[in-house]
């Protein structure tokens, strides 16, 4: 991804075309991996989320404003908190800073898990009523296991940065898994699972926690809300909310998948995901493992491919993040009857 750089300036002058005059201070804020990322505030103490949309991935962003705008409404008709768009000119976009709460990295106990993924299940229903049309689809085949094995497969054939030969391993850790890829893309072929509306992103920086009681008070990052699966919802709850270590940590030792914060995310989920049916109930456990893998090969697709996707803070960081994510399958996969167990248990309640 392009490291890009702004001048002070110019950031002031995009905050001035949305009305901000009076700007005490401008600095980068958060960890996403997409977009750039700004936190503004002006001298009367107000605080704003200033954003350039990253336009080498998302090349339609008024099709996605589109969908965060009608996704906000709807929201907050029924009493729920969202984003607020302040302002919006191709490639920028302007936030409120929603204030009382943070978003953590690495997720601090299992009650956060608990309330982040009953955040996420509130907004799955929430949404499940949207009036019509469909909402646009930002990303096609993002969550495709299959999609993403192929493109996979075309990294390494260019192997452009010559990367491959030391990659053995993670490659034929994947390979090994390649036949149960498929299962979700055709459960949702076969209509065996539905398509919701998703938020497609739900690691837990994506979900503003309570100051004080550590509630999700609002779902954030919209950019991949779409028609979807719930279980890659779930999935990437899985994956982010119950590991030990954070996504990038180089002592595998570290990295594993947590069982007490797979049964909070469960229960938290469950508690409001009523709409699910048996076939989604029967592959939740599952997901977890598989959008893991999922990003895995993200991760080393894009790390082949000379690490043009996800924003890097050094030469190996997109490798040390997929051996993360391959840790956090094996880990899943050791503790898979137990997590199967679970679902069970929560799913009868
Ligand atoms: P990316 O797509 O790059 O992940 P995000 O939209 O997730 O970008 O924003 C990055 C971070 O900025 C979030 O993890 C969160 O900490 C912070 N953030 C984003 N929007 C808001 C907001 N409206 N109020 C407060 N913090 C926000
Ligand atoms: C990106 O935008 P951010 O940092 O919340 C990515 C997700 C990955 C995640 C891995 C649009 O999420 O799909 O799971 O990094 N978002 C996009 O940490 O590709
Ligand atoms: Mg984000």
């Amino acid at each position: 991804m392009s490291n890009r750089t702004y001048t002070e300036e110019e950031l002031r002058s995009v905050l001035g075309s949305f009305g901000v005059k009076d700007v005490a201070s401008v600095a980068r804020y958060g960890s996403g991996h997409i977009n750039d990322t700004f936190r503004a505030i002006d001298a009367a103490g107000t605080s704003y989320i200033l954003q350039r949309i990253n336009t080498d991935i998302f090349p339609d962003p008024d099709a996605m404003m589109s969908n965060i705008s009608r996704v906000t409404s709807h929201i907050r008709s029924k009493g729920g908190k969202s984003l607020e768009v302040l302002g919006y000119s191709n490639p920028w976009r302007l936030y409120a800073f929603i204030t009382g709460a943070r978003t953590v990295d690495l997720i601090e106990n299992a009650n956060q898990a608990f309330l982040a993924a009953n955040a996420f299940a509130k907004f799955q229903n929430d949404l499940a009523d949207l009036p019509a049309p469909r909402l646009n689809e930002i990303l096609p085949k993002f969550h495709d296991t299959v999609n993403r094995l192929a493109l996979l497969d075309a990294a390494a054939k260019a192997d452009v940065k010559g990367r491959l030969a030391s990659v053995s391993r993670e490659m034929d850790f994947i390979a090994a898994r390649r036949e149960e890829a498929g299962r979700i893309v055709a459960g949702l072929a076969s209509g065996e699972i539905p398509e919701r509306i998703t938020h497609n992103d739900t690691k837990i920086n994506n979900v503003m926690l309570d100051d004080v009681t550590q509630e999700g008070v609002a779902v954030i990052d919209l950019d991949t809300t779409m028609p979807g699966s719930a279980l890659y919802d779930f999935g990437d709850m899985v994956r982010t909310s119950t590991a030990a270590a954070a996504e990038d940590e180089k002592d595998l030792d570290k990295v594993f998948s947590r069982k007490e914060y797979f049964e909070a995310l469960v229960k938290g989920y469950l508690k409001d995901a009523k709409f699910l049916n048996a076939a989604e109930l029967d592959a939740l456990a599952f997901s977890g493992r598989l959008i893991t893998l999922t990003i895995g090969i993200r991760f080393l697709t894009d790390y082949l491919a000379g690490d043009t996707y996800f924003r890097t803070a050094y030469d190996d960081h997109n490798l040390v993040r997929c051996r993360t994510q391959l840790k956090m399958v094996r880990s899943m996969e050791d503790q898979r009857g137990e997590y199967e167990r679970i679902v069970k248990q929560y799913s009868a309640k």
